[in-house]
């Protein structure tokens, strides 16, 4: 017997991208039910070969259902998760509602799988922001192998992140300008056609941004408390694949070239690093792909034990749709066991 999964957001960027890859990657659902907002009901989503009909959250019982993976938002979250738990289906949520909450593990399966033990609690469990999930999976093994003492990440984040309207209006100003015309900003807070936003999600009063915030609280959350983070986050004119250029400096040596060596084996990162032949990955070549591709692997020389990479993975994927679903795969093999 296989799972009962409900897609909550179904109907979303990457509500869609979940039910693709749990198609893909043939999980083992004898169900799986899109549900989302009550203006979507009845509306038909893509999984595999086959169509669902949308289900309206309002009316959707959870009673029954293995896990939800949900993927609509914070107030969704905080309103309909803990009454989807109540019911004894797992909510595996791409919010960042419940993400620092202690009784709620926050999980990159290759990085800490072990946390989710932690799901009883409150049959929560979080999925970490887009650019934390690729920062942690490249920075683990070399945590583990040079202990990392600081970070510095400065992100070029795609306007996917900001969901479908934020996409339609890169591309709409981009054509509007050729023709002289500038649509104003609506999703974003300055023209995002030919230009760069360093400002994604609210400022604090610190002067940084939440969406730098969470890099640092959840990397501590996720990796380890000790490590110290520093973060610019930058919306950039791209549709999807976010990029960050990472500065380390870690507490033992480690060089460019056992980086390189020790990235290559590692789970769920794919080193292209030849600059001779100008091989590096840049967003649009990580569309599509379950990776974390790390390039430019460089030995920084203005401090002790400084490395840098850059670092580009789908965020969509393992930003999102893939790490809840390896989340629900992990959740299943180790805790569920119900799979036949
Ligand atoms: C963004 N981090 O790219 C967000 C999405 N989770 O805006």
């Amino acid at each position: 017997m296989g799972y009962r999964v409900a897609v909550v957001g179904a109907t979303g960027n990457v509500g869609h991208e979940m039910l693709n890859i749990l198609d893909e990657r043939m999980f083992p659902a004898d169900e799986v039910a899109a549900v989302a907002s009550r203006k979507s009901k009845g509306k038909a989503v893509s999984f595999g070969d086959r169509t669902l009909k949308t289900h309206a959250l309002e009316e959707f019982d959870f009673a029954g259902y293995d896990m939800a993976l949900f993927s609509a938002g914070g107030d969704i979250a905080r309103e309909w998760a803990p009454k989807a738990a109540a019911k004894g289906c797992v909510v595996i949520d791409n919010s960042s509602a419940f993400r620092m909450d202690p009784d709620v593990p926050l999980v990159v399966p290759e990085v800490n799988a072990d946390a989710l033990a932690g799901y009883t609690k409150k049959n929560i469990i979080a999925n970490p922001n887009c650019s934390t999930a690729q920062l942690v999976v490249a920075l683990k093994p070399i945590h583990d192998r040079a202990r990392i003492r600081r970070v510095v990440v400065s992100t070029y984040q795609s306007t996917s992140g900001a969901g479908k309207a934020a996409m339609d209006e890169l591309f709409n100003q981009t054509k509007g300008i050729y023709v002289n015309q500038s649509p104003e900003p609506a999703e974003f807070t300055r023209q995002i056609a030919f230009n760069v936003i360093p400002h994604i999600d609210i400022f604090l009063e610190d002067g940084s941004t939440r969406e730098e915030w969470k890099m640092t609280v959840e990397t501590k959350k996720i990796l380890d408390p000790k490590i110290r983070l520093t973060a610019t986050c930058v919306r950039v004119p791209t549709f999807v694949g976010h990029a960050e250029a990472i500065n380390l400096e870690l507490e033992e040596p480690l060089s460019a070239d056992e980086c390189r060596e020790l990235l290559r084996e590692a789970p769920g990162c794919m080193v292209v690093d030849r600059p001779e032949d100008d091989q590096y990955i840049t967003p649009v070549d990580c569309v599509g792909d379950y990776a974390t591709f790390i390039s430019r692997i460089r030995d920084d020389g203005t401090i002790e034990n400084g490395l840098n990479l850059w670092v580009v993975s789908d965020n969509l994927r393992k930003g999102a749709a893939l790490n809840t679903v390896q989340i629900a795969e992990t959740l299943g093999s180790r805790f569920l066991r119900k799979a036949a």
